[in-house]
């Protein structure tokens, strides 16, 4: 496929309308939600209104009533999403106006002309191992091609990016993977404000609007609040939330959400951990034990370990995914935060340091702004742009 093939528009996809429907019953008669009360007062819930959730008896709960937040108004359908090209428009007038910039400057293809275009690619987020690499390899390129005039030259060098990028993800498995039968267990981890909850509460609808029945297990129980904002996210989409006391041993909340979703015939639970601890080895170390206590009561899971990493903190994020790399089986990458920042070229590093695929991106605070990362989208919007100088 040429460059221009590729870069043409795919038919616009008409936008999900997802419904999010305030807790109901389950088919099979337990009964996680007090179905009466929800009718009387879910329906219409007022900001700071409180919903009512009840867990298994064996469940220990900090407090069974979920508080629909401040944003209740919002809450009640999601007839919109974010999509990856909205998300990325910080991201693509930054590195059009970098890339106009640079090939404004161009004269003629020197030594100058690579180191610009190396720091314009450090610029960009690329990060410095692949910019250097990216800028070796176009040294031989442009002297293959001979390309000299502005538009063969930056004809080749767009399509050296699409290439590299294409070529480093070509092994890479961005889907979710379920388990055949019995729940499925999603453990996410990542530093302290990544939006691990946020994108438990968005992607736990997502699933239950698709007919999935899910759980959360709060096991953050280190920072103050952060069991409430994973009830609220439930109380929002009437999803059932295990949690545990204050300071209660995470791995107790986790065991019982596995035991609740066992119990329930739940699809899918979602565990929700601490960003911080008193240190990187504790942080490690607990996770460990978490997804022990989740392979001795399902051998099979967890199916996904989701690492989250805030796109606007950049190369920061490198260094966290590598962290937790190296001392958990991480399955795939929740970009979050790629509305509010230019750094979205950040996945080219990635892909190409990491060799972690990028599985969600998140695109904002709402429900809806989550999306499965399509890799082609994203070259498309952000190099696309560059090729026909549209900076949107
Ligand atoms: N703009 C934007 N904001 C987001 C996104 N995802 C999360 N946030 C915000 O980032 C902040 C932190 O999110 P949390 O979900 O609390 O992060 P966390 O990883 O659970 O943090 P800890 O519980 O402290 O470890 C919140 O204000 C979220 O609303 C996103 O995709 N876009
Ligand atoms: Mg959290």
């Amino acid at each position: 496929m040429g460059l221009f093939d590729f870069f043409k528009k795919k038919p616009a996809t008409p936008k999900v309308v997802v419904e999010v429907l305030y807790p109901q019953t389950w088919e099979n008669g337990e009964v996680p939600v007090e179905p009466t009360a929800l009718a009387a007062e879910v329906l219409q819930p007022t900001p700071g209104q409180a919903v009512e959730i009840q867990v298994p008896s064996h469940v220990a709960v900090e407090e069974d009533v979920a508080t629909v937040a401040e944003t209740a108004e919002t809450e009640t359908a999601v007839t919109s999403e974010t999509n990856l090209d909205e998300g990325l428009t910080k991201t693509r007038k930054t590195w059009s106006e970098r890339w106009n910039a640079f090939m404004a400057n161009f004269r003629s293809v020197d030594e100058d002309f690579f180191e610009e275009l190396e720091e314009t690619l450090i610029g960009a987020d690329v990060g410095a191992q692949t910019a250097l690499q990216l800028t070796d390899e176009l040294r031989n390129e442009v002297k293959l091609q001979n390309a000299k005039s502005k538009a063969d030259i930056s004809r080749v060098i767009i399509d050296k990016l699409v290439e590299h990028y294409r070529s480093q993800g070509v092994n890479e498995d961005a889907s979710m993977h379920f388990a055949p039968d019995g729940p499925t267990v999603i453990l996410f981890v990542g530093v302290n404000g990544v939006g691990k909850t946020t994108t438990i509460g968005k992607m736990s609808a997502r699933y239950k609007a698709e007919g999935k029945k899910v759980v959360l297990a709060a096991a953050d129980t280190f920072r103050a609040g952060a069991t409430q904002q994973l009830q609220a996210w439930g109380g929002r989409n009437g999803i059932p939330v295990v949690a545990g006391a204050a300071n209660a041993d995470p791995a107790s909340v986790v065991y019982d959400g596995v035991k609740t979703a066992i119990e329930t015939n739940a699809d899918i639970l979602f565990v929700d951990t601490a960003g911080r601890l008193q240190n990187n080895v504790n942080l490690m170390q607990e996770l460990a034990k978490m997804k022990r206590i989740i392979t001795r009561e399902l051998p099979n899971e967890p199916q996904e370990v989701l690492l989250a990493l805030d796109a606007t903190t950049g190369q920061n994020a490198l260094q966290q995914a590598h962290l937790f790399k190296d001392s958990t089986d991480v399955t795939g990458i929740v970009l979050t935060k790629l509305d509010g920042t230019a750094k979205g070229g950040i996945i080219l590093p990635i892909r190409n340091e990491l060799h972690l695929p990028v599985k969600w991106v998140g695109l904002g605070e709402q429900v809806g702004d989550l999306q499965p990362f399509d890799a082609d989208d994203f070259a498309k919007s952000l190099f696309g742009s560059l090729l026909i100088g549209d900076d949107k």
